[in-house]
């Protein structure tokens, strides 16, 4: 009988990135989350979402961030839900979150005030000049939760990322083509292996620090060849420098053979993308009007996606 294929980067993430502890826990739920949906028609997208931590010392003090507040995650994941989507939110703790995002920068105590003028019924209600939109998205959020439409999952740094990735990618195999991939995340492409790391907090009185980091796994490789090879798999690419962004899609398209980059710049993520495939290249501008009109881009990518999604599955069928 032949060997189940296990890939070299199979072998990595064993050796040199822990798994958090819950990690077949986890995987459990997102499998009775895919097969559930799914069974009701349901398409299912796994979104990542919000930036990894390197850790630099085991008994961690100081760690590498990537820059991501998670709003594209977020935001998407809404608009998934509004096309029928169930999601699986796989986000950095305390990352931008679906329909909390719109309040994250309010004060709760600001928004909050006393049904009397002294306070002294001791009841509270919700003060709408600060929160002029708590209807409509408190409305949205019993909805998606009664539907049970979002399982959300926390991570941390790029191990649990990683293994928590696996799992989904591991889970929604069972779903086929009804998957989706949305991988929004910024992950890091550096880090230290747990063999070489120190164990307590690297001490200045040994002078300037000098950091030697590996080069993390390309886990879109397993992903699309071995894990999830029926899924949908969307890779997001950023770049600071526009001159070199449509060359690097087009590259990770070419390594990995998967469906779309949504290729982004960091200063105008918010108004421009180009959802690149490997037959087309679809700009999504937001205009001035759209701005004040406070269209979000995320509704033209999660648009664009959707339609994509649609005709990959009829094709496999077909
Ligand atoms: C993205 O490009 C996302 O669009 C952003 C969203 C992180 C820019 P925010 O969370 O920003 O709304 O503040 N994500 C992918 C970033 C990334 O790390 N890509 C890797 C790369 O470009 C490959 S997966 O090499």
């Amino acid at each position: 009988m032949a060997e189940p294929r296990i890939s070299s980067i199979d072998g990595k993430l064993a050796e040199e990135f822990a798994a958090p502890s819950h990690v077949e826990e986890v995987k459990d739920k997102m499998a009775a989350f895919a097969e559930h949906h799914a069974a009701a028609g349901r398409r299912v997208v796994l979104i990542t979402s919000g930036g990894t931590k390197v850790p630099l010392e085991s008994r961690t003090v100081r760690f590498l961030d990537n820059f991501s507040s998670g709003r594209r995650g977020a935001c998407s994941a809404e608009y998934f839900m509004d096309s029928g989507y169930a999601v699986i939110f796989l986000h950095r703790h305390r990352s931008l979150y679906p329909y909390t995002r719109m309040f994250s920068t309010i004060n709760m105590l600001d928004a909050l005030q006393f049904r009397g003028e002294d306070g002294a019924s001791g009841e509270v209600v919700v003060n709408q000049q600060v929160l002029p939109n708590i209807v409509k998205a408190l409305k949205r959020y019993h909805e998606v939760k009664d539907g049970r439409l979002l399982l959300p999952i926390e991570f941390n740094t790029l191990s649990e990322y990683l293994h928590l990735l696996k799992a989904a990618a591991q889970a929604l195999s069972t779903i086929g083509s009804k998957a989706m991939f949305y991988l929004a995340a910024a992950v890091s492409d550096f880090y230290i292996p747990a063999s070489e790391m120190p164990e307590h907090k690297i001490q200045s009185s040994n002078g300037p620090l000098q950091l030697s980091m590996n080069m993390v796994p390309k886990i879109l490789s397993p992903l699309v060849k071995d894990w999830a090879p029926q899924a949908f798999v969307i890779s997001f690419k950023l770049e600071t420098d526009a001159a070199i962004l449509l060359d690097k899609a087009r590259r990770a398209l070419d390594t990995y053979r998967h469906q779309a980059v949504v290729a982004n710049v960091l200063d105008s993520r918010r108004g421009y993308v180009v959802v690149v495939t490997p037959e087309t290249q679809s700009e999504l501008i937001l205009t001035e009007e759209d701005v004040k009109n406070e269209v979000e881009i995320e509704e033209r990518i999660v648009s664009n996606l959707t339609s994509a999604h649609e005709k990959f599955i009829t094709q496999q069928v077909g």
